[in-house]
């Protein structure tokens, strides 16, 4: 049988010093370019990490009847805080099916439909918030977390962080991004030096109490407010009961997952959003179309309707396509459910496999150009002869994303009121620089802005 291509380590160590522990990821894709296979081997920290970026080898693995999500490093440090919430909680875990059915509802259609007043009213402060600094060096990766995480707590949990009115970024969010980064190093650390390094530790409590308390203050709130029958994420949590067995979440799960979903539900839309304006200002002819579109659907000042937003369709694609060519989550993992092969490559039972998304998105086996940005890859009759392993930015099968619908209809609506009220542009000439903080965003972006019509 075929062996696994690996580059050479080190007895006992592997290749745990050869990654740079801030940037992980562009190691990856450094290593997968002198691998034609589409596999690789590492041995890190006394473990085996298979990746795959082929899109055939990637078809095989989201295979549910063959691989699963079982909870490995990195997500294993992240459930020390996410707990059984869904992102971090085991396929055999009843929790994760309880919430699962319970909080579906809560990401169909008709819920973002019910939640679209409420991203408005974030997208609007937003551009306020950005008509009062033309001019200006937008920080623009900050902004995007402001919009992302004043929308999911409004929409999800009622809670208000009011972002745009501090020129500082909340506590949450320093916590969190110290709790990622330090889950991202520990990923690569053998569990010795993690344990010699007190000082991290303490810190990484620290966060971790931090961002609880916050979760505290969330669920606390509602519970004054009394039974609302509220159909928000929070009201269906404490409400709402398993179609399937009847079992109701218990207040710990809810402590988890309302984290999760403070987490997981702004973090990558940041990312998708912050890579989109970096896109559209290095293509021209892309903006063009975009001002265009929002020219004709959203004329005037009127706040736009959510069926005017789901009309949209070259800033729909350029979504898309800016989730392939910087996709903010960098991969995802899966573990084989028995002794297996994959193109010819054996894998063991219960060995991780991780889908890894900058690589696969621009491998030239499924993509045309890769490096090129081009929206009309995603127009329908171009989609249909894409590769069935080729795209995978939100992730695989019952273990993908449940906010899609969600960060899409957040990110159209934004990069809509903010397209139509601005002319963007980049005097400084950014060079992406990606910061890792287990997902990517550009480091130190900046955009300015300028009104395109009169305001009173
Ligand atoms: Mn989201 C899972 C990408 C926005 C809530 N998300 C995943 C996975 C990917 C992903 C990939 C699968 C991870 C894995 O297999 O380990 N998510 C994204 C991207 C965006 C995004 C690229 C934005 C763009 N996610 C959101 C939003 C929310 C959300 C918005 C919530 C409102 N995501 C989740 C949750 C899970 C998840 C919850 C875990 C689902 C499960 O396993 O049941």
């Amino acid at each position: 049988m075929a062996e696994i291509p690996a580059p050479q380590g080190l007895p006992i160590l592997g290749n745990t010093l050869q990654i740079p522990s801030h940037s992980p990821v562009e190691h990856f894709i450094q290593v997968a370019s002198q691998y034609d296979e589409g596999i690789f081997r590492l041995e890190v920290a006394g473990r085996t990490i298979v990746l795959v970026y082929d899109p055939d080898l990637v078809a095989e693995v989201c295979d549910e009847s063959r691989f699963v999500k079982r909870i490995k490093p990195p997500l294993t440090i992240v459930r020390d805080f996410a707990g059984d919430g869904l992102f971090t909680a085991n396929p055999d875990e009843p929790a994760w099916g309880h919430a699962h059915r319970i909080l579906m509802p809560a990401f169909s259609q008709r819920a973002m439909k019910a939640y679209y007043g409420q991203m408005l009213e974030v997208a609007e402060q937003l551009v306020e918030s950005w008509a009062a600094r033309q001019g200006e060096d937008l920080p623009v990766a900050d902004d995007m977390t402001r919009l992302t995480l004043d929308t999911i707590s409004l929409t999800g949990f009622g809670y208000r962080f009011h972002s745009f009115d501090s020129p500082e970024l909340h506590p949450f969010l320093q916590a969190m991004g110290g709790a990622l980064t330090e889950a991202m190093l520990r990923n690569q650390q053998l569990p010795f030096v993690t344990k010699l390094k007190r000082g991290r530790e303490e810190a990484y409590r620290r966060d971790i109490a931090t961002m609880q308390s916050l979760v505290d203050d969330v669920i606390r709130q509602r519970r004054a407010e009394g039974a609302t029958g509220s159909k928000d994420l929070l009201g269906l949590m404490l409400e709402a009961s398993d179609p399937q067995s009847g079992a109701r979440l218990s207040d710990e799960n809810i402590r988890n997952q309302v984290l999760t979903f403070l987490i997981a539900g702004h973090e990558t839309t940041s990312g998708l959003l912050s890579f989109a304006l970096y896109n559209l200002l290095r293509e021209p002819h892309t903006l063009a179309r975009a001002y265009e579109e929002v020219d004709r659907l959203l004329p005037g000042d009127e706040p736009p309707t959510y069926e005017t937003i789901m009309k949209l369709d070259v800033i729909a694609r350029i979504l898309e396509e800016t989730l392939r060519h910087w996709s903010p989550i960098p991969a995802f993992n899966v573990s084989a459910v028995e002794d297996t092969t994959i193109g010819g490559y054996p894998i063991a039972r219960d060995q991780g496999v991780g889908v890894l998304l900058p690589v696969l998105h621009r491998n030239p086996k499924a993509w045309e150009r890769p490096d090129e940005f081009d929206i009309d890859r995603w127009l329908p009759e171009n989609k249909r002869s894409h590769h069935p392993g080729a795209y995978k930015p939100f992730g695989n099968g019952e273990r993908a994303c449940i906010g899609r619908q969600f960060a899409l209809t957040e990110a159209r609506l934004a990069l809509a009121m903010i397209l139509r009220r601005f002319a963007i542009s980049d005097p400084n000439v950014y060079r992406m620089k990606i910061k890792q903080t287990l997902t990517l965003k550009p480091d130190g972006f900046t955009l300015r802005v300028r009104e395109r019509r009169a305001h009173e």
